[in-house]
């Protein structure tokens, strides 16, 4: 045994040398505390599970790396109760000791997928749950505790998942290309599916299971009819067969022209037999490879995607007609509600809300419309949507977008918890004080039958997942949060940083603390005071308020709007009344530029340049200070990162250094001509205490960034 651990301890200790990034929060490293080990040791010695099951049987595997990485034990497995020391995992009827110590209350509160964990009057140790799902997600959580080196001793967690679809949405393509993927290609494999299944996928599924996602939808929102043909559902088929043990259910994008694509009929009309007919058996076909598929995932009527538009109908009756046709098979339908059309003389963030509110309660039950956190396009900080808490008969799901397409792609550390949260706790005040963006989408406040969360994954090829180090985190805090919305940024970053690199408390506080500014940071430096979409053209990396000459919609100066007296979207009751879209009192928070929160302040006022802020700065200074500060904020994440080398393996310490030194490369690009472009209608001076640029806003301009990835 002596030896067994001594090598362990030895492979660890070289691993810490090197570390890639792979194992990402299951890297299950040795514990430390010699006290914690000795009674972790002591009290995991047989491990009773019957694990006859996929399931099961990916639980037993985890639990063997697991204990054997952290504890460098291999404890017996086991039918039966041995002595003292024993962890029992089964389902309530299992096992006497099972039996005993979870009563039939708490088994119905945690539903299908929730899990107890606890100790037992005898020292023994239990998990259990109603399914072999809800085993596995808590076998994943008393290793979790475990890697977070939290003592074992009266352990009673009871907990269960606050939303029912919890899912990554990837935006890939057929051609392994990533629309907005900034971390390699696509992770399938089509075109060696079905025969090869790379041990990828069920590390894949594995780490999605630790954090209780149950969904991916494996395609992108641009959806390709292709994957709906049999060529293609065969590999899919592969995928989900794969990632069943782990309760990860396949779902994909369904284009809503493909009656026509591929079987050539004269329409894709929502309200015709024969297109209805051709979903029915088209449906019926895919779930003849895969039984527990999940349903479809659509985006119609919106940046060239066909819809329900093109035959005059609406949003509702396209969405129920592809849920008639899922729903005898127990399939769902997720509706984006990301339609606008630059042909509409209206400001494009109200758009989603004035075409879906009059839908609201039109929706079949098994439709579920997913609304972007902001009512724009995942911008580095946008107020909530206010179709939250807008639609309320109505199931909605929340998406974040994870990859960071506005956020510096994957070269900058952003760690995103922060915005989830700020969304996820805004007042609605739909039913009075204390309606959540939460509570709306959870179903405890609208009562929804049915809620979920979206991630747009940042996930790829690449050989830690996300392309920065800390991109992990954001896969991570996503699938906490649709786990349970209510949780805090600073709980989320903690557990990551202690199973990610280091339980000490040396690397643990300054990271938190990097990490939990590090959002505030990039928005000062790309988008401060309620600027929005001003970045580049086409890819969205770097600066770009100069952009011009297309849509008008996809252009900058539709939304800052600069002139030389004022800067700013007026969307005021004076103006394009988006604040009109919100309950009160939150419209009337918004509407008056004195109590309008200021990170909001360009998002709904026009203000002229000498307008003083709260802080008694003109805007125009407030807004040089801001984006100094955004640079500042970087120079000083790197100070921190560089203090902490001694805790991190050289690899992904040398990686991340790398990264923040292109992070502060773009942030004083960012400030730089941010500055100059607005210099330029506001004819004041950058003040003293800001940096002076030293390049003209011309060689701003005349930047281009050819073969960005993410974009095609
Ligand atoms: C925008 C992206 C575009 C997506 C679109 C969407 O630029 O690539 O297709 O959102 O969400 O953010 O459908």
């Amino acid at each position: 045994m002596k030896t067994f651990f001594l090598v362990i301890l030895l492979l660890c200790t070289l691993s810490a040398f090197s570390e890639d990034g792979y194992n990402l929060w299951l890297r299950y490293a040795p514990v430390e505390n010699a006290v914690l080990l000795q009674s972790y040791q002591s009290q995991i010695k047989n491990i009773v599970i019957n694990a006859e099951t996929p399931t099961l049987k990916a639980a037993r595997n985890e639990l063997e790396t697991g204990l054997s990485k952290m504890l460098g034990i291999r404890p017996a497995f086991t039918e039966t109760f041995k002595g003292v020391g024993n962890l029992a995992i089964g389902l309530p009827h299992a096992f006497e000791v099972i039996k005993d110590n979870a009563n039939a209350q708490e088994l119905q509160n945690i539903g299908a997928e929730g899990f107890i964990l606890r100790q037992t009057e005898n020292n023994n140790l239990i998990i259990t749950a109603n399914t072999d799902i809800g085993l596995l997600y808590g076998v994943f959580r008393f290793l979790q505790i475990l890697q977070q080196e939290q003592p074992l001793s009266d352990i009673n967690v009871v907990d269960s998942p606050k939303t029912q679809i919890r899912i990554l949405n990837h935006w890939d393509n057929l051609n392994r290309t990533v629309e907005r993927g900034y971390a390699g290609f696509s992770l399938w494999d089509w075109f060696r599916l079905p025969e090869v299944i790379h041990p990828r996928y069920i590390d894949y599924a594995r780490a999605n299971a630790s954090i209780g996602i149950n969904g991916t939808a494996l395609t992108n929102v641009n959806a390709n009819a292709q994957i709906l043909t049999p060529v293609y559902l065969e590999k899919v088929k592969a995928l989900a067969d794969a990632f069943r043990p782990y309760g990860l259910k396949v779902y994909l994008t369904a284009r809503f022209s493909a009656p026509m694509e591929l079987d050539k009929l004269p329409t894709a009309d929502p309200l015709d037999k024969q297109v209805q007919e051709w979903w029915k058996k088209k449906v019926a076909e895919v779930y003849s490879y895969i039984p527990d598929f999940g349903g479809f995932l659509v985006k119609a009527d919106s940046e060239g995607q066909p819809g329900p538009h093109n035959y005059n109908r609406t949003q509702a009756e396209g969405a129920n007609m592809l849920a008639d046709a899922v729903a005898p098979h127990g399939g769902i339908v997720m509706w984006r509600a990301f339609v606008y059309d630059q042909h509409v003389p209206e400001d494009r963030t109200k758009q989603a809300y004035n075409e879906f509110k009059p839908l609201d309660g039109k929706f079949r039950d098994n439709v579920i419309v997913q609304v972007k956190n902001g009512p724009l396009d995942f911008q580095p900080r946008e107020p909530f949507h206010p179709l939250f808490g807008g639609m309320e008969k109505t199931n909605l799901m929340m998406e974040f977008q994870v990859t960071q397409e506005y956020l510096g792609f994957s070269t900058h550390l952003v760690y995103l918890a922060p915005l989830y949260e700020e969304c996820l706790q805004f007042d609605t005040h739909v039913k009075g004080e204390g309606s959540t963006v939460a509570k709306t989408i959870d179903g405890s406040l609208l009562g929804q039958k049915l809620t979920g969360m979206a991630g747009v994954s940042n996930i790829g090829t690449d050989r830690n997942w996300t392309g920065h180090t800390f991109g992990q985190a954001n896969w991570y805090a996503f699938g906490r949060l649709a786990w349970n919305p209510y949780l805090g940024s600073h709980e989320i970053a903690d557990e990551w940083i202690k199973m990610t690199f280091t339980k000490n408390s040396g690397f643990v506080k300054p990271v938190k603390e990097m990490m939990l500014k590090s959002r505030e940071i990039c928005v000062n430096y790309m988008t401060p005071l309620g600027l929005h979409h001003i970045m580049a053209a086409g890819h969205h990396h770097g600066p770009g308020p100069w952009v011009d000459g297309r849509r008008p919609d996809w252009t900058a100066i539709y939304y800052h709007r600069a002139s030389p007296d004022s800067i700013g979207f007026d969307r005021t009751s004076a103006g394009s009344n988006a604040v009109g879209q919100y309950h009160e009192p939150v419209a009337k928070l918004f509407d008056n530029n004195e109590t309008c929160p200021e990170e909001y302040l360009l998002w709904f006022h026009r203000v002229p340049w000498d307008y003083r802020v709260k802080s008694g700065n003109t805007l125009w200074n407030e807004m040089a200070f801001r984006y100094q500060k955004g640079v500042d904020g970087v120079r000083k994440m790197q100070k921190t990162w560089d203090s902490l080398k001694d805790y991190v393996d050289f690899e992904r310490f040398g990686y991340v250094e790398s990264l923040l030194g292109i992070q502060e490369k773009e942030a004083v690009w960012w400030r730089n001509s941010c500055l100059l472009y607005f210099q330029a209608f506001s004819n004041m001076p950058i003040p003293e205490a800001v940096e002076k640029p030293d390049k003209t806003l011309d060689f701003y301009m005349n930047i281009r960034e050819l073969y960005m990835p993410g974009h095609h």
